[in-house]
């Protein structure tokens, strides 16, 4: 087995919330949740580490998360500020090495088994970008230190907030075997469900299974979850991961039923999403509509065009003339999206820098509650 990779897990702490108490200082200490609004229709992003004790978490319907803490207090995301923040902290990561695969906008793998600073410690090296981060952002960082990625990311997630925890070889398979099923990185819910349905409750528990077993129950997956709890995992750093889709939604305060409203919705998402491909310089053969109605059912449509497109019109029109299509009459919706794929880039002209300020983008964002 490999173990001579040196390799960082770095996530930022409750990061759309710390940017937002770092700003408003008043919130600290307290139950503070992003998202949507409660009296919105929309979810909560993150919540401070106070507003978890009650049960709130990502993605949550914020009138849940209202109902768990009336005393909370409810904001909305920073984009601004949230984006500034990933792009110092991703700078820093290029201090060290260009090996950095980026997860999401508050989270990479780094591969420092070479490094621009020739440091030999891997834990120095995590230990210094954390006090970087801090320093110029005033924001705090777990990172977890590894021979590998699925490693790392599971020693990143075991002292948050403001942690550094090292898995050395030696400790890999003690470590493995006490995780409960649900902590592994790569089994979902459904998995999750599944293992338990069988039987198996921690690394021990997987660790007992045959290969024919696990792949007979989890198909290709099995191979991974067979590996991954014997602490193997080859894969590399991925550093120019393509985004193969990019989209836009808005989940109306009420449920709409006039096609006009949704026009006008749809009108301004096109605008949102052809402004952000002619920024990053692509276009798109595809384009999809998504819709949500009332009774929570969804459908969506494509239509897909020999010619790659980016003006916001051909997205309204061919979207206005999807959603027509797609609607019966009197039908109520609550949520509305749009998205491209099948992306075409222009040239090849794309610098590494703009990529990964693309890829860190989340899904664009748009309101939850109506203008
Ligand atoms: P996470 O790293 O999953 O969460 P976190 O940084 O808030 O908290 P933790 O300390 O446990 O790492 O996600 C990073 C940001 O992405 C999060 O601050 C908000 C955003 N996000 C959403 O908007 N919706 C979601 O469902 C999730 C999971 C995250
Ligand atoms: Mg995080």
């Amino acid at each position: 087995m490999k173990t001579d990779r040196k390799i960082i897990h770095v996530d930022m702490d409750a990061f759309f919330a710390a940017v937002e108490i770092r700003d408003n200082p008043q919130y600290k200490g307290k139950p503070l949740i992003v998202g949507g609004k409660p009296n919105s229709r929309g979810v909560v992003s993150t919540c401070s580490y106070e507003a978890r004790k009650y049960g709130i978490h990502s993605a949550m319907p914020s009138y849940q998360a209202y109902k768990l803490c009336p005393h909370g207090i409810f904001v909305k995301p920073d984009f601004d500020a949230i984006k500034e923040a990933s792009q110092i902290v991703r700078k820093i990561f290029f201090e060290y090495t260009d090996l950095v695969e980026p997860v999401s906008i508050d989270e990479a793998y780094l591969d420092v088994t070479e490094n621009k600073k020739n440091i030999t410690i891997a834990t120095e090296i995590a230990n210094k970008i954390k006090m970087k981060i801090f320093e110029e952002t005033r924001l705090t960082a777990s990172a977890g230190v590894s021979y590998n990625k699925f490693l790392a990311k599971i020693a990143s997630e075991m002292d948050k907030p403001d942690g550094l925890v090292v898995i050395p070889p030696t400790k890999a398979q003690e470590i493995l075997e006490k995780l409960p099923i649900g902590d592994f990185y790569g089994i979902g819910n459904v998995s999750e469900k599944k293992m338990i349905y069988l039987g198996i409750r921690s690394g021990k528990d997987l660790k007992e299974r045959s290969l024919t077993e696990l792949i007979k129950h989890f198909g290709k997956a099995g191979t991974f979850y067979y590996n991954i709890v014997r602490g193997k995992d080859n894969r590399p750093i991925i550093t120019h991961r393509i985004r193969k889709s990019l989209g836009c939604e808005r989940t109306f305060a009420k449920d709409i039923s006039d096609v006009k409203e949704m026009l006008d919705v749809l009108e301004k998402i096109s605008q949102k999403i052809s402004s952000k491909m002619k920024e990053n310089k692509f276009k798109a053969k595809t384009l999809t509509v998504k819709i949500k109605y009332a009774n929570f059912d969804l459908v969506s449509r494509s239509k897909t065009l020999a010619e790659a497109f980016d003006k916001k019109d051909i997205l309204f029109h061919l979207g206005r003339k999807l959603l027509l299509e797609t609607l019966g009459p009197e039908c109520k919706i609550r949520l509305l999206g749009l998205s491209v794929s099948n992306l075409v880039r222009e040239g090849d002209k794309i610098n590494d820098q703009q990529m990964l300020d693309f890829f860190s983008e989340t899904e664009l964002a748009m309101g939850d509650e109506e203008e």
